[in-house]
């Protein structure tokens, strides 16, 4: 345990959750949310709050950043600069990676010392072992802030880049979401013959827990760039044809699959037919 103390700035859902966590692990902590009265449940636990962030940050040696977004963290933490010289800003609040590196590029030109965060958890689960937690940027940042922040889970350094940790949150998110549409999907289709979704998720769990193991196979043949092998374009075309067709069939529309079969159209007509379906990947990159 150090002496130091850490300030919590925003308390949503999320940072409501970490500021319990730092209190439960026996850290000192300043609070200050934008709405004073959820303050009310944190110092009645033991926590300080702050009136302004600015006497937050004069409180604290480390502050963590929990709001909304991009334009609420700017908003906040620019009229700031003075008063976060000699602290350690850590902005846990999800932003893209162009705007991970824009508050990089700014605590630097205000000598600051800045770190930025991608929560990859759901407030319950801080301070469990399924939380994860990605950092990016000044790496002192990280090892002065590290006793804090590996109370809320993982906390794993992604690079001095401050828009990797971002960067990796993103895709991941989008993984996951992709995924959640395919659900979606099925839930649809499966729904006009009175299969409830709940029922559909129980299927779809099952079946995408014994495919998961060939993503690890599509990214090695991703990474060696040549795809020869596995499942072709024009065998892959064939398959999501059948998936479109058999969703209109039943009165679905098929919007998530079409760009994917239309990317697997070119691919085919450029006498790529034969190569690797994950071949697509090439297609992606736009500059
Ligand atoms: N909740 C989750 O599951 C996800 C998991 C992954 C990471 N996210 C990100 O965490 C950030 C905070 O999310 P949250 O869940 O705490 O969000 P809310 O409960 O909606 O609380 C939002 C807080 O932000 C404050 N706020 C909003 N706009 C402003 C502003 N212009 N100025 C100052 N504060 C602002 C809001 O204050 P108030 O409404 O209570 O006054 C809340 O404290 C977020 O980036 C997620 O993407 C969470």
């Amino acid at each position: 345990m150090t002496n130091q103390t850490t300030a919590v700035l925003g308390l949503g859902a999320m940072g409501s959750a970490i500021a319990a966590r730092l209190r439960d692990t026996g850290h000192d902590t300043v609070v200050w949310n934008r709405t004073a009265a959820k303050t009310a449940p944190h110092t009645e636990a033991g926590s300080r709050a702050a009136p302004t962030p600015a006497d937050a940050a004069a409180l604290s040696d480390t502050i963590l950043v929990v709001l909304l977004d991009h334009a609420s963290v700017r908003e906040h933490l620019e009229p700031l600069a003075a008063d976060l010289k000699g602290k350690v800003i850590v902005n846990l609040t999800t932003t893209t990676p162009g705007q991970a590196r824009d508050t990089a590029a700014w605590a630097v030109e205000h000598g600051l010392t800045y770190l930025d965060g991608a929560i990859m958890a759901t407030p319950d689960m801080i301070g469990t072992p399924a939380s994860r937690l990605l950092y990016s940027g000044d790496r002192t940042a990280y090892d002065a802030a590290h006793d804090a922040l590996a109370v809320l889970g993982a906390a794993d350094y992604e690079g001095e880049d401050a828009g990797l940790a971002s960067l990796k949150d993103m895709a991941l998110l989008t993984a996951m979401y992709q995924m959640f549409s395919g659900l979606v999907q099925a839930a649809a289709m499966m729904r006009t013959v009175g299969v409830p979704a709940a029922a559909t998720a129980g299927e779809v769990t099952g079946w995408l827990g014994a495919v998961l193991p060939h993503l690890e196979q599509f990214g090695a043949v991703i990474d060696e760039r040549t795809y020869e092998g596995g499942q072709s374009v024009d065998f892959t075309r064939a398959a999501i044809g059948s998936l479109i067709t058999a969703a209109r069939e039943q009165g679905v529309g098929a919007d998530f699959l079409e760009p994917l079969l239309s990317r697997l159209d070119e691919l085919s007509a450029t006498g790529r037919g034969g190569a690797d379906w994950t071949s697509v990947t090439e297609q992606l990159t736009i500059r």
